[in-house]
């Protein structure tokens, strides 16, 4: 039996009272019924038994650090975000993910990854949450959540299953170019700390002035890019299945702090109209010889959470929490993400989620939310209602009023993205594929679309796949082919 000694204190309950045993009951009798007044017995259980909230519903299996973000180079020109200004350093939070797999899946399955940051700058917490990748499979959040069903379990079986994955893909164009990146070697990072992240979507930037540009953000990793194969993934999937999370917890944990440096794309306002491509589609990239990429700052991971759950599991990262001087685009994936995740956030973790350690600002916080299941810090308005006679808080409209918005007009329709003159569903994929890609990793690619074919795709979803990766390339639709000996 363990004893209280002064460095290990006494075990207590969970109003602080001295418990009398750690391991025995009460009963009447050691061998007698136990009484109900064991209320240290029923608080363990009852306790127990309340200790799980739901998991996310995508990005379920994840890890993540705190650190900060420095800038290194003066982006003022294009933005007044506090976070950006020269010479700003901002306390952070990352977390990466998997997707489709649930809480205990194994980290090395073939998904992208979640890259969510929140900044605590001085004007709130700005999210960030991309992923490793710059695209997206589909480019209207009214499908998005088709596309996650396709890629979880068969409603019969219970099981994962690639016909469905690629019965969506396939009838869905589309998702070729992000499918090209999923099936590639960014598929399955060799760790969270040697893969890119990118904010993916176009977003607002808009300096002192009022100006306003598009910006792309890009995190590129300072460890450099690693990959595991198919069969190097598939053995650690049961030998390791939480190789990430160990990787990072270990390599901040010995002082090997992973870092990435921030890039930004810029597009001046006025060019998105005419650009080639629709700068708001998400299945799409701006090349870099269109719009180059320039340095902003560099985010560091230096400081493990104190605990999994309250730190990570309760993290809540939100593309709404914008911040001046950061705004959304025109793209329908963004505006419907908007809404998602404070709303999964409210039903997953309750709705004073914001006061909980990992989501709580470090700037001073003067809304008028009071009250709510677990409310810990009180409401800090002088009455309970705005506008009031007594101290408000009232908002400062001279400082922050003007809306990082766009003009916007015509009917009310229910149609796809406009299609700019260079956009089409197989081009950037293609490009990717032929330009991009060295022969090494071209292989790798059939090899990985082959062996997931191949694996309970039936025949006219298959005969489809093939058509639609001889769309992206001839020669790799070709080689997927051969491989599959499907013709
Ligand atoms: Fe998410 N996504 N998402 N997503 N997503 C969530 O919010 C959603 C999309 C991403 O580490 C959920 O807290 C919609 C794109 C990350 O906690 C949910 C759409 C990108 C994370 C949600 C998308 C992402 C999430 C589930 C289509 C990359 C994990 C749990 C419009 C640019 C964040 C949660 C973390 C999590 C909704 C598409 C990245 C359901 C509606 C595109 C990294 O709210």
């Amino acid at each position: 039996m363990s004893e209280s000694t002064p460095e290990a204190p006494y075990t207590t309950n969970n109003a602080g009272i001295p418990v009398e045993s750690d391991e025995h009951s009460l009963t009447v009798g050691p061998d007698g019924p136990i009484l109900l007044q064991d209320h240290y017995l029923i608080e363990k259980m009852a306790q127990f038994n309340r200790e799980r909230v739901p998991e996310r519903v995508v990005h379920a299996k994840g890890s993540g650090a705190y650190g900060f973000f420095e800038v290194t180079n003066d982006v003022s020109q294009f933005t007044k975000a506090d976070l950006f200004q020269p010479g700003r350093r901002t306390e952070m939070l990352a977390r990466f993910s998997t997707v489709a797999g649930e809480q205990g899946s194994p980290d090395s399955w073939r998904d992208p990854r979640g890259f969510a940051l929140k900044f605590y700058t001085e004007h709130g917490n700005y999210d960030l949450v991309g992923n490793n990748t710059p695209v997206f499979f589909v480019r209207d959040t009214i499908k998005f959540q088709d596309f996650i069903r396709s890629q979880k379990r068969h409603p019969v079986t219970g099981l994962r299953d690639h016909d469905m994955q690629w019965d969506f893909w396939t009838l869905s164009p589309e998702s070729a170019h992000q499918v090209t990146w999923l099936m590639g070697d960014r598929g399955i990072p060799r760790t969270y700390r040697h893969m890119n992240g990118y904010g993916s979507h176009t977003y607002m930037w808009v300096n002192a002035g009022g100006e306003r540009f598009w910006v792309k953000y890009h995190f590129k990793t300072d460890q450099g890019i690693g990959f595991l194969t198919q069969d190097e993934a598939d053995t650690l999937a049961g030998s390791d299945p939480d190789l990430h999370r160990r990787d990072l917890f270990e390599s901040i944990a010995s002082g090997d702090a992973p870092s990435w440096t921030l890039k930004v794309q810029i597009m001046p306002f006025e060019d998105a109209a005419d650009y080639r491509f629709n700068p708001f589609d998400l299945t799409k990239v701006w090349p870099h010889g269109d719009y180059p990429l320039i340095d902003v700052g560099r985010m560091v991971l230096d400081r493990n959470p104190e605990d999994f759950f309250v730190h990570i599991e309760q993290a809540a990262f939100e593309p709404s929490n914008m911040v001046p001087g950061i705004g959304p685009s025109p793209d329908k994936m963004l505006l419907g993400r908007l809404f998602s995740y404070p709303d999964t956030h409210r039903y997953r973790i309750g709705p004073n989620y914001a006061q909980l350690p990992p989501n709580r600002p470090h700037a001073p916080v003067n809304s008028y939310a009071k009250d709510g299941p677990m409310r810990y810090t009180p409401s800090q308005a002088s009455r309970p209602y705005a506008p009031n006679s007594y101290g408000g808080p009232a908002a400062d409209v001279a400082r922050f009023g003007d809306p990082a918005g766009w003009r916007s007009a015509g009917e009310m329709v229910r149609e796809a993205t406009l299609k700019h003159r260079d956009d089409d569903d197989w081009g950037q994929a293609g490009t990717m594929v032929r330009e991009v890609l060295d022969d090494a990793q071209r292989d790798r690619l059939a090899g990985n679309i082959a062996g997931h074919l191949l694996d309970g795709v039936s025949t006219p979803v298959l005969q489809r796949a093939l058509q639609y990766w001889r769309n992206v390339d001839k020669d790799l639709g070709d080689a997927v082919a051969k491989r599959t000996d499907a013709g």
